[in-house]
């Protein structure tokens, strides 16, 4: 059996002002097409399918058209919640998705999955035309059974146990069993996974998918919101452990291995600009590489003029450009003309020559009405009475402890 694991499709995130949307179908379609290439029988998606927890429509529209791309030619699909997603309204869809062997996986009980729909497919209610039939006939190839911890994908005589477990947020982790408090969060983490693991059986490939931030060094800070995890929450049954969280490909652990596929495409400009999936071969045991090619990259370039942001942008023109810009303040057409450029993304001013002038002309402004104006720079509007009195009481605690030291 042969498994794609990819994770962190982040389905409409947006760079700047910039949508993905476009890149990320593009996207769908290289891995479907890899897919069959590879002759692949089951796609592993390691959560954040979404970026947000309620994301727009047009990124549920590409989701689920995605879904079946994925799912042609009778493959299985699993789509497992990260953080960014909200579980209940990513597997809202489920009954459809059970019927088309797509696996939304926001819970840790899958038992009820399978049965009388994946593991012996009744006729669809529409099998009138042939691709319906053919579709049908070929979903057969390849049986899904729903288990508590995961899934138990059988192919021939080829048996593939595949635990799923969501991003396991202090929330989720309490609506699935009955915790013992007294544990810390991630003695409750191990706890969860070796729980999900218990249906393994020996004569099966063992996979368990997850979604966290596992860490090497001791000290680590969290990252996008979670906090760094010991790789001793690792159960040490699975044959591979797919990982989602971390947008670059990483192998984290060797006993078990554990990698992390890193996202399909760029999504910051501190991120890899080299995006792969991995291929797993149950038979031959082996996890490897492939790169992949869409979507467009992400590039930051430093200029001190106008003439030479455009300079900068011409090069990089199917690319997006965040202009690191120190120089003389510019004008407002040259900041109009570099912002319509087709590679232009972003713009960060990192010394602009004459700021001195400038921090000499707010000298005699108070705290508030320089957050006014900043806050009219970023927002085009007034802050809320609230948030700016935050800010001047803030200011005020920070001259404070300044005056102190
Ligand atoms: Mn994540």
């Amino acid at each position: 059996m042969k498994i794609l694991h990819t994770a962190d499709l982040h389905l409409g995130k947006k760079l700047n002002k910039a949508s993905r949307l476009d890149e990320q179908t593009v996207l769908v379609k290289e891995l479907s097409k890899l897919a069959d290439v590879e002759d692949i029988d089951v796609i592993l998606i390691a959560g954040d399918i979404f970026d947000a927890s309620v994301p727009p429509s047009e990124a549920e529209r590409v989701f689920y058209r995605g879904m079946l791309t994925l799912a042609e030619r009778g493959r299985a699909v699993i789509a497992l919640a990260g953080n960014h997603d909200d579980e209940r309204r990513m597997c809202a869809a489920k009954p459809l998705a059970d019927l088309q062997g797509i696996v939304l996986a926001g819970e840790l009980d899958y038992s009820a999955l399978g049965g009388e729909t994946l593991s012996d497919p009744a006729p669809p209610p529409s099998l009138f035309a042939l691709s319906d039939a053919a579709d049908y006939l070929q979903k057969q190839r390849i049986k899904i059974f729903g288990r508590y911890g995961g899934v138990t994908i059988v192919k021939g005589d080829e048996k593939c146990d595949i635990a799923l477990v969501p991003y396991p947020s202090e929330s989720r982790l309490a609506r699935w069993y009955e915790q013992d408090y007294a544990a810390e969060y991630h003695v409750r983490v191990k706890q969860t996974l070796e729980k999900a693991c218990e249906f393994f059986e020996p004569d099966s490939y063992k996979i368990l998918c997850t979604h966290l931030f596992l860490t090497k060094s001791e000290a680590s800070d969290a990252l996008g919101g979670l906090v760094a995890l010991p790789l001793s929450v690792l159960p040490h049954s699975p044959d591979y452990v797919a990982l989602g969280h971390v947008h670059k490909h990483l192998r984290i652990c060797k006993a078990p291995l554990a990698e992390y596929s890193g996202s399909p495409l760029q999504y910051a400009y501190d991120e890899s600009r080299n995006k792969s999936v991995n291929i797993i071969d149950t038979v031959k045991r082996t996890v490897t590489q492939t790169v992949l090619t869409s979507g467009k990259k992400l590039f930051e370039a430093d200029a001190s003029s106008a003439d030479e942001c455009i300079a900068k942008l011409d090069e990089r023109s199917d690319e997006y450009v965040r202009i690191r810009y120190g120089g003389e303040p510019l004008g407002k057409d040259d900041v109009l003309r570099i912002r319509s450029h087709p590679a232009f993304n972003d713009l960060v001013v990192t010394a602009t020559v004459g700021k001195d002038d400038a921090v000499e002309r707010r000298a005699h402004l108070s705290d508030g009405e320089i957050f006014d104006m900043y806050y009219k720079y970023r927002r085009n509007s007034a802050p809320s009475a609230e948030l700016k009195s935050a800010f001047v009481e803030l200011m005020g605690v920070l001259e404070n402890e300044a005056d102190q030291t």
